[in-house]
């Protein structure tokens, strides 16, 4: 497209998609503080009187009220010397809440949730670097709690095991040092294998296996011992019964399934990490942490028998199941 060597002198667009957040939030903070819906039935207000009824700042509110008056959203008329201002057709019909067609909802979900998260849209786009980050974060845990959560259990009647959603290969590696006789796959989707392999597990490392593949739809290959470490407390009930169960099929009887997780008290008074970690999944993910009484009945549904629980005394706990 060419450029005028109007817009070259003045380039009025960039400076409207500059200012597009300051119109947003002024439009929301309006919305928000009840301007549009003060002025519903025609009324004209002086911004002395609508911030009084609003309970803001004289100043503050004259200074909004005039800027909605640029935007379209109010306007003005002089009246005995006095500024009132009114609602636009636009915003009676359209920022009013008790309107048919109130967009009134739209804004308050843009002002309070969309426009934070768009304060780390960088983050979001520079994608890769944030999985880095985060597969470092997933991986240094257990530089102080996988030796406990391998060694929970004696796991070496198991020699073909896979690790299902494996990741950075931690668990793999800690496997691999206290059961030497054992075969472990890292299984994973074929993205976080890409950076493992780039970022982690150096291509030498002939004892390590990978696996590509989305574990709630692509086939679980064969293994004596499925290992789930923090995989479950991501997801709801559904979705952690369904990848259970499908772990269940892939087994044969006297196949194990090792859930590695930070265990709540049953008596919810403590640990508080795991209370804590609980929050963060509601903010993170679909799942919560939860008790050992939960993850017994969880693989019990999914056809799992001889549930037992191993407490570490670290953050990780451990349970194990068999078919
Ligand atoms: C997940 C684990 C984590 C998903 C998101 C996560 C962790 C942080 N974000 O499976 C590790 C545990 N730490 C906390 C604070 O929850």
């Amino acid at each position: 497209m060419e450029l005028s060597k109007q817009e070259l002198e003045y380039p009025q667009k960039l400076l409207n998609y500059m200012d597009g957040f300051l119109i947003s939030k002024t439009m929301f903070t309006a919305c928000e503080l009840g301007v549009f819906d003060l002025l519903e039935n025609g009324e004209a207000l002086s911004s002395k009187a609508v911030a009084e009824r609003l309970g803001t700042s004289a100043d503050g509110m004259d200074r909004l009220l005039t800027a909605c008056v640029g935007l379209q959203l109010l306007q003005v008329k002089g009246h005995q010397g006095k500024v009132l201002y009114s609602n636009t057709d636009l915003s009676q019909i359209y920022l009013t809440k008790a309107s048919p067609r109130t967009l009134y909802y739209s804004m308050a979900y843009y002002s309070q949730t969309i426009y934070h998260c768009f304060a780390f849209l960088n983050d979001a786009v520079r994608s890769e670097e944030e999985m880095l980050k985060f597969m470092q974060l997933m991986n240094s845990i257990w530089n102080i709690c996988g030796k406990a959560v391998v060694m929970a259990f004696d796991l070496s009647i198991f020699t073909n095991i896979i690790d299902l959603g494996g990741c950075t290969g931690a668990i793999a590696k800690e496997c691999n040092s206290a059961y030497p006789q054992s075969k472990v796959t890292i299984y994973d989707l074929p993205k976080v294998l890409e950076m493992t392999r780039k970022h982690f597990v150096p291509p030498d490392e002939r004892r390590i296996a990978f696996h590509e593949g989305d574990f709630f739809k692509d086939p679980i290959p064969d293994a004596d011992l499925y290992i789930l470490a923090r995989i479950i407390h991501d997801w709801t009930e559904d979705k952690c019964l369904k990848l259970l169960s499908r772990v269940n099929k892939a087994c044969k009887p006297g196949s194990g399934v090792l859930l590695i997780e930070a265990l709540l008290n049953e008596d919810r008074s403590g640990p508080v990490t795991a209370q804590l970690y609980s929050l963060n999944m509601l903010v993170q993910t679909e799942g919560k942490e939860r008790m050992a009484s939960e993850y017994i009945s969880l693989l019990e549904s999914a056809g799992f028998k001889d549930v037992q629980v191993q407490r570490t005394g670290k953050i990780y706990d451990v349970i194990l199941g068999r078919k």
